[in-house]
């Protein structure tokens, strides 16, 4: 077992939910340790960038309309197999397809409007962490 990290978006539907805390409940649970946050509103071209993996794909400009909806919280995680652990817990991408007790069946209306981000994989996760936290001060304990 490695000790990893991820990268973790609390999406504008799920922070005007009001529901940041149970989600946050669902990753202390499992483990995880919140080793760096922050609230923001992402401009465009910070939603962009983030997602310009998918540029070519169909549903860009509504991924990229909806991030920049409201506020996100978003944070670090840090624990063992943190990446597929934080995975386990989100949910398939499509709610309806989420198994039951997941993040996004629980708490997302949509495949848009899904609730959480997580990162897929160790490269994708090393990349999203420093898009947002360039100068991470980690608070490991
Ligand atoms: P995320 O990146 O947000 O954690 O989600 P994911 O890995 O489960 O899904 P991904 O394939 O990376 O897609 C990124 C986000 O784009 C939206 N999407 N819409 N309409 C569609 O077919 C479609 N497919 C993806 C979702 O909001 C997804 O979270
Ligand atoms: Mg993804």
């Amino acid at each position: 077992m490695a000790i990893e990290r991820t990268l973790s978006i609390i999406k504008p539907d799920a922070v005007a939910k009001n529901v940041i805390g149970q989600i946050y409940s669902r990753f202390e649970g499992a483990g995880l340790k919140i080793v760096a946050a922050r609230m923001t509103q992402l401009s465009q071209a910070e939603a962009e960038g983030f997602y310009a993996v998918h540029a070519a794909r169909p549903f860009f400009k509504d991924l990229v309309n909806f991030m920049i909806s409201g506020p996100v919280m978003i944070q670090v995680l840090e624990g063992e197999n943190a990446i597929a652990a934080h995975r386990d817990l989100m949910g398939a991408t499509d709610p309806k397809k989420a198994e039951k007790g997941t993040i996004r069946a629980d708490f997302a209306d949509s495949i848009d409007a899904n609730a959480v981000h997580g990162s897929d994989a160790a490269e994708t996760a090393a990349v999203e962490i420093a898009y947002y936290f360039p100068a991470l001060n980690v608070y490991s304990r």
